[in-house]
């Protein structure tokens, strides 16, 4: 399959049509699509660490680290750098290849942006590829990042327009759109997914990989959330979704965005070593391993390790296609 096939006209009833087969179909385009771009056994390991936590003046109704809600959580500001290389060299010992770090900010100051890109200095000094997450950012403020070696800029798209205003009200759908594109300006890669599990239907979330497979060019990294519920947020109490829906969501973005490094992010803790199996399967190729995510806990390292033996899966040690 060449470029040439790589499409960004995707309209929704394909889309639809996609997630209406018969899973045993879904899957095996999938799988088939995975190995043509992807090697079939192989998931690339990614580490987050919350470099700056709570007190967000954002509403995001899922996130614990909003001021609006009250989850208990302990805020602090911006790790010193010596914590940081600390955390990022642990998880590289561990087998992490990506370092991902997210400040809970509706968008950085100039100066805390130049503070986290001396961050990213020191952990591509590490051997490992940075990722940062820092919300909402300005053409020069992604110049900056970019000039200090930024390899990713993680800024989700979440959910569909038509249901982003159910899940945020404190800036729009276009806000995100507009980060997206200063971003993929500087030359830095973009890792942009979003959440399911949030009370959306399934049309919202076509819609969702709709957005993300039209986009100009395809975000290198695509994240696919699982909702994790946290006590005090707005959406604690949701019906959480069945996995092999969350399946067909891995198997369709596979299929819509067949050079993208598709992510099993968030949510592990509540899907069953079969349901991520069947992840792996539809194409997902890359998870955050590591005790945290950023507030809220993830598998241990041991257990990953543990589950990628049983399935015969190895790590991924070298760049992956998109970034060499
Ligand atoms: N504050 C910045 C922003 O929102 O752009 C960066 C950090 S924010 C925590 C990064 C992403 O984490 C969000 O866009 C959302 O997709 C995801 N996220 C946050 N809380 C989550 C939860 N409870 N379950 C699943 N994903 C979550
Ligand atoms: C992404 O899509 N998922 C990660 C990362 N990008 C920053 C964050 C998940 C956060 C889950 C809730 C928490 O631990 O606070
Ligand atoms: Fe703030 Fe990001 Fe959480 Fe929204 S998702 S409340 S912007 S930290």
């Amino acid at each position: 399959m060449t470029d040439a096939h790589i499409r960004h006209d995707w309209n929704i009833d394909e889309i639809l049509a996609l997630f209406d087969q018969p899973l045993n179909d879904l899957l095996f385009t999938a799988q088939s699509i995975h190995r043509v771009h992807h090697p079939a056994n192989e998931v690339q390991i990614s580490t987050l660490l919350s470099i700056k936590t709570g007190g967000c003046p954002e509403d995001c109704k899922y996130c614990p680290q909003s001021v609006h809600y009250d989850t208990g959580l302990d805020a602090h500001n911006l790790l010193p750098v010596e914590d940081v290389v600390d955390a990022a060299t642990k998880a590289r010992d561990a087998g992490a290849t990506r370092f991902c770090m997210g400040a809970a900010w509706r968008s950085p100051t100039n100066a805390q942006t130049r503070k986290v890109a001396a961050l990213v200095e020191a952990v591509k000094d590490l051997g490992m590829e940075t990722c940062v997450t820092l919300g909402m950012l300005t053409p020069s403020q992604a110049q900056t990042l970019a000039d200090a070696g930024l390899d990713y800029y993680n800024h989700n798209l979440d959910t569909s327009p038509e249901y982003y205003g159910q899940v945020i009200t404190s800036r729009g759908y276009q806000d995100r759109l507009d980060t997206l594109a200063n971003v993929r300006d500087t030359g830095v890669r973009v890792c942009c997914g979003g959440i399911v599990g949030m009370g959306e239907t399934r049309l919202d979330r076509a819609g969702l990989l709709q957005q993300l497979a039209n986009l100009p060019e395809h975000p290198e990294s695509v994240p696919i959330n699982n909702l994790v519920q946290v006590e005090g947020t707005p959406l604690h109490g949701t019906t959480p979704l069945a996995p092999i829906e969350l399946v067909r969501c891995v198997a369709v973005a596979r299929i819509l965005m067949p050079k993208s490094v598709v992510r099993l992010s968030a949510g592990r803790t509540d899907l069953s070593e079969e349901a991520q199996a069947l992840c792996f399967f539809a194409g997902a190729g890359s998870i955050f391993c590591g005790d945290q995510l950023l507030t809220t806990p993830n598998p241990t390292f041991d257990e990953d390790m543990e589950m990628f033996e049983g399935l015969g899966l190895a790590r991924r040690e070298d760049l992956p296609l998109e970034a060499r």
